[in-house]
């Protein structure tokens, strides 16, 4: 019975992981590929303040959403090849969704965060995390909405709320460790 509990406790954060990959790392992609031509082409909002900054740039939109493509398609030829049924069986369109919303979601925050007077960068604790899974999760709603009432249990949605802010740190940990980033949080 415990091990029965722990093991479907495991294989839920697991699964959940495996779902968020293709987010996960176009979020993670877009900041190597960042850089040039902003998503704004550097125009104000009539509050004087940017639409969204020059932390949102078309490299890092499409370099992201590209490598997140990339993680998915050998996500799937990982389950294929291994007959990995037990995990949730990505498409084209659930990791292509995934990428692209986790990035819009991340420009839609960028947005309010500009509204709310917060320069780029700065932090803004809550949203800076979530915007990611909520952009994700509802482009996988919108598009895939069968794929999600299939796989997304309440379990697995609490899974990722869980995994988000972990890997958020660890990532900023490495990105200390490795030097592109000045300090660990
Ligand atoms: N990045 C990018 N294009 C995107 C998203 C991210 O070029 N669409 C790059 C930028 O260099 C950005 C870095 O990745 O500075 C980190 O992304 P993020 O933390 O989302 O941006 P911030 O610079 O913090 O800007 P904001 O305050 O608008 O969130
Ligand atoms: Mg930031
Ligand atoms: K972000």
């Amino acid at each position: 019975m415990i091990v029965e509990t722990i093991l479907a406790v495991l294989m839920t954060f697991v699964a959940a992981f495996w779902i968020m990959v293709p987010a996960y790392v176009a979020n993670a992609g877009a900041v190597p590929f960042g850089g040039g031509t902003p998503v704004d082409f550097g125009k104000c909002a009539k509050d004087g303040r940017r639409y969204l900054g020059d932390g949102k740039t078309w490299r890092g939109l499409i370099g992201g959403i590209v490598v997140g493509v990339l993680f998915g398609l050998l996500q799937m030829f990982l389950a294929e090849t291994f007959h990995w049924d037990w995990l949730p069986q990505h498409t084209i369109v659930t990791i292509t969704v995934l990428a692209a919303g986790a990035l819009l979601g991340d420009m839609v925050k960028s947005f309010f965060k500009r509204r709310a007077g917060k320069d780029r960068g700065e932090k803004w604790p809550i949203a800076d995390m979530y915007d990611l899974v909520a952009g994700s999760l509802v482009l996988l709603a919108v598009f895939a909405w069968p794929w999600v009432m299939a796989y997304v249990t309440i379990w697995i949605f609490l899974a990722i709320l869980i995994w988000t802010p972990l890997l958020h740190r660890g990532a900023n940990i490495i990105g200390y460790l490795i030097g592109i980033k000045q300090v660990p949080w």
